[in-house]
C-alpha cells in the first residue's frame, strides 16, 4: 500500500510538471517540499516551499526570471491569473522572499497549493503552480 501511495504521489508530480512544460523559463516549477500530500500533522504546520528553474526576489524588485511564493490555503487557483493576486488568509504572500512558513490550522482536512508570481504579485503566463495537496490536521 505504501508503495502504491508513493507511486501515486510521483504520478501526481509528473502530471503537474508536464503541465509546466511551456513555462518561461522552460522547466520552471514550484512544489511543496513539506508536508507531504496526504500527511497527518499537528498545528502549527510548517510548510516548506520548493522552486526550480527560477529565482526568488522580494516583491517590488524587478529582476528577470524571479518572483515570490504565494501559498493558497483551502482555495483553488484564482479564476483570473492575469491580475495581481489579492492578499487574504486564503492567498498568503511571501514578498520578503521567504521559502517556508508556519500555519495555525484548525483540525480537519486542508488544501495547500503554491503559486509563484512576479514582483507585482501577478502570476506568470502560463502559471507556475504546484499540485494542490490535501493534508489532515489532527488534534
Ligand atoms: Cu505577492
Amino acid at each position: 500500500m505504501r508503495v502504491l501511495t508513493v507511486l501515486l504521489a510521483l504520478a501526481g508530480t509528473a502530471a503537474c510538471t508536464a503541465a509546466l512544460a511551456d513555462q518561461t523559463p522552460a522547466g520552471a516549477a514550484v512544489y511543496i517540499i513539506k508536508p507531504a500530500a496526504g500527511a497527518r500533522v499537528k498545528s502549527p504546520v510548517t510548510v516548506v516551499f520548493g522552486l526550480k528553474g527560477m529565482g526568488i526576489a522580494p516583491a517590488g524588485v524587478k529582476f528577470d526570471n524571479t518572483g515570490h511564493h504565494h501559498l493558497l490555503v483551502d482555495t483553488a487557483l484564482p479564476a483570473d491569473l492575469t491580475q495581481p493576486l489579492p492578499v487574504s488568509d486564503a492567498i498568503r504572500h511571501f514578498g520578503k522572499g521567504q521559502t517556508e512558513t508556519t500555519l495555525e490550522l484548525p483540525p480537519g482536512k486542508h488544501t495547500l497549493q503554491l503559486l509563484f508570481a512576479d514582483y507585482t504579485h501577478t502570476p506568470f503566463v502560463p502559471n507556475v503552480a504546484s499540485c494542490r495537496i490535501t493534508i489532515t490536521v489532527t488534534k
